[in-house]
């Protein structure tokens, strides 16, 4: 297995247009996916993983790939009784992917771990790429808009993004420990890719993982990360927000400066292409390309740029 595969560091919708392309570049044995489980949220007595869900239908090949996630060809009947029943307004379930939750709640009951229900559900939909949780425990993403705090999906759906960031917790982030064999999979990896995702709720969660980036500075040559700001504001969701309530200036160099010291190289999108020598003034080698994966060719030249980068 040493040096054969490829572990790419992922959240949702962006990740999974980049493993999109990616699947159609090398095989789907070739790669493991650490998946961000921050979002991850318990409605109607079920656990909802959005960010696994993402992935695990995009690489099936049943996501709506106009929404970005969800399955296609999706109907809502259960969900319009349980709107009646709860009161409750903002989060859509389709009927599919009620079948997923059901299952993965079911599972978890029964004793699997996270690690062993998102295998079992990736085997049964076809996949051959091995996806990963990024731990077991629960970890939620609580953001605070002024004096309401609120679950990171329901400022997402229901506030859209739209009100500015005044906090942010990681509820039970402390106990949260990698999954089996996920550090020597960074030790081993051919190369480490870290998508295009909120790099402080997506892929900044993963890196609070006890060990995850300890082990990613120890292996820095091999990590590359793809810049999900581009122009100084991103395709979708908060990252800019959060990036400035952080305190860090919201462009490709700002993500930069924030992984500074666990990647050695940096894709950034052409338009930011006047912004390599500050990347680089950081020991980080740059480098420009079309980094907007609004199509499965676009998709697939920047999983091909990433693999046949020469270090
Ligand atoms: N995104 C939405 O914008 N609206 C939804 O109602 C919604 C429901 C949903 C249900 C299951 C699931 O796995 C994902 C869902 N998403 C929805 C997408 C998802 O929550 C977000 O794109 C990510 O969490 C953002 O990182």
């Amino acid at each position: 297995m040493r040096d054969h595969f490829y572990l790419v560091l992922a959240g949702g919708v962006g990740a999974a247009k980049f493993l999109d392309g990616l699947s159609n570049v090398i095989s789907q044995e070739e790669f493991k996916v650490l998946i961000n489980t921050g979002d991850d949220i318990d409605l109607f007595g079920l656990k909802i993983c959005p960010d696994i869900d993402i992935i695990t239908y995009t690489l099936a090949n049943v996501v709506d790939r106009e929404k970005g996630w969800g399955y296609f060809n999706e109907t809502f009947n259960c969900l319009s009784i349980l709107k009646k029943y709860y009161q409750f307004k903002w989060f859509n379930l389709g009927d599919k992917d009620l079948a997923t939750h059901i299952f993965r709640t079911d599972l978890l009951k029964k004793g699997f771990t996270k690690a062993e229900v998102t295998s079992l559900i990736s085997k049964k939909l076809g996949i051959r790429a091995h996806l990963i949780p990024m731990c077991n425990e629960d970890v939620q993403t609580i953001v605070n808009i002024g004096s309401e705090s609120m679950h990171f999906e329901e400022y997402y759906i229901k506030h859209n993004c739209e009100p500015e960031i005044k906090g942010i917790q990681f509820e039970g982030i402390r106990e949260a420990k990698p999954v089996k064999n996920v550090l020597k999979y960074i030790r081993e990896a051919k190369r480490i890719i870290i998508s295009p995702s909120n790099p402080i709720v997506s892929i900044g969660t993963i890196l609070q993982v006890k060990g995850i980036k300890e082990t990613l500075r120890k292996v820095k040559k091999k990590v590359f990360a793809i810049s999900p700001i581009i122009e100084g504001t991103t395709i979708k969701g908060p990252a800019d927000k959060l990036m400035r309530y952080l305190g860090f200036e919201v462009s490709c160099v700002g993500v930069a400066k924030y992984y500074q010291d666990f990647i050695g190289h940096f894709v950034i999108d052409n338009r930011d292409c006047y912004l390599k020598s500050k990347i680089e003034e950081l020991d980080i080698k740059a480098y420009c390309f079309d980094t907007i994966m609004e199509n499965l060719d676009k998709k697939k030249k920047l999983a091909q740029f990433i693999i046949d980068i020469n270090n």
